[in-house]
């Protein structure tokens, strides 16, 4: 079993090997995943002083969704660099956890302490309006599976910093924070589901963030995770949901969770 976590180890170094080549910078402090709706905040963060295709690294794959760019770019902020990851892998595009988790080891393996998930979800409260970002809590993680192989036992209380929630809502108060619940997808629920998700005590539904947050803990990273909640859960407004609908919902919050990342970075 050590083998299996040897080898996930040992291409997410070689990974990171080569990312250090191609990027010129041999250190970088804070990683980011932007998920649907984040995107445009990207130039918020700082200057790009790389920019590098997924591809080009040991163990990504291509992009395999509209509004996910299969991009990696270093950016300078203030005295540290981060490492934005422009797209993700979603475990429903059936490629496996490790390729799901991949980029979480590679940031860990880059020099990275601390890790930004974020992503566009659903949200349960009707007062989260499409655009309004919500602080991870805590999560349920209803894929039935671990990023972890072996008999790995990891610990996942505080696993969404309450130190860096804390400071977030410092900055700005009015952030609320919920639980989300990652379903494998790619469907969205059904109104009975998120009647379930109700009853189990989750507020955000989305298909994304769980798997990479436990791979974050196991490799020792903080993490804070950021939903951006583009539409009400199915069966709570009584309009169907759509895909297209949630990417306009990103862009027209664009310049606000530009503003936030902008600001909650420096304090990381
Ligand atoms: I954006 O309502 C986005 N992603 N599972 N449910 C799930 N994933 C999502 C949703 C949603 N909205």
């Amino acid at each position: 079993m050590t083998d299996v976590r040897t080898s996930a180890d040992a291409l997410a170094q070689e990974a990171a090997d080569r990312l250090r080549a191609l990027t010129g910078v041999d250190h970088h402090d804070v990683a980011l995943v932007l998920g649907s709706g984040w995107l445009p905040a990207v130039d918020a963060l700082g200057e790009a002083t790389a920019e590098i295709a997924t591809t080009d690294l040991p163990g990504f794959s291509a992009a395999a969704v509209a509004g996910h760019s299969g991009k990696i770019r270093s950016v300078r902020a203030g005295d540290r660099n981060l490492l934005v990851f422009l797209s993700r892998t979603h475990y429903y595009e059936g490629r496996g956890v490790a390729a799901v988790v991949h980029p979480v080891r590679t940031a860990a393996k880059a020099g990275c302490s601390t890790i930004v998930l974020t992503n566009g979800c659903g949200g349960l409260r009707e007062t989260w309006t499409p655009g309004t970002p919500v602080l991870i809590s805590d999560h349920i993680n209803l894929t039935g599976c671990s990023p972890i192989e072996g008999a790995h036992f990891v610990d996942l209380t505080d696993l969404y910093s309450s130190r860096l929630r804390a400071m977030c809502r410092e900055m700005d108060p009015s952030l609320d924070e919920g639980v989300y619940v990652q379903f494998p997808g790619p469907h969205y629920e059904t109104p009975a589901e998120i009647g379930m998700v109700r009853a189990i005590g989750g507020h955000l539904v989305g298909m994304s963030t769980t798997l990479e947050a436990i791979a974050a803990r196991e490799a020792g990273m903080e993490v804070l995770g950021i939903s951006l909640v583009t539409n009400l859960a199915a069966g709570i407004s009584g309009e169907p949901l759509d895909h297209e609908e949630v990417l306009e919902a990103g862009r027209a919050a664009a310049s606000r969770m530009g503003d936030l990342l902008g600001k909650i970075v420096p304090g990381i």
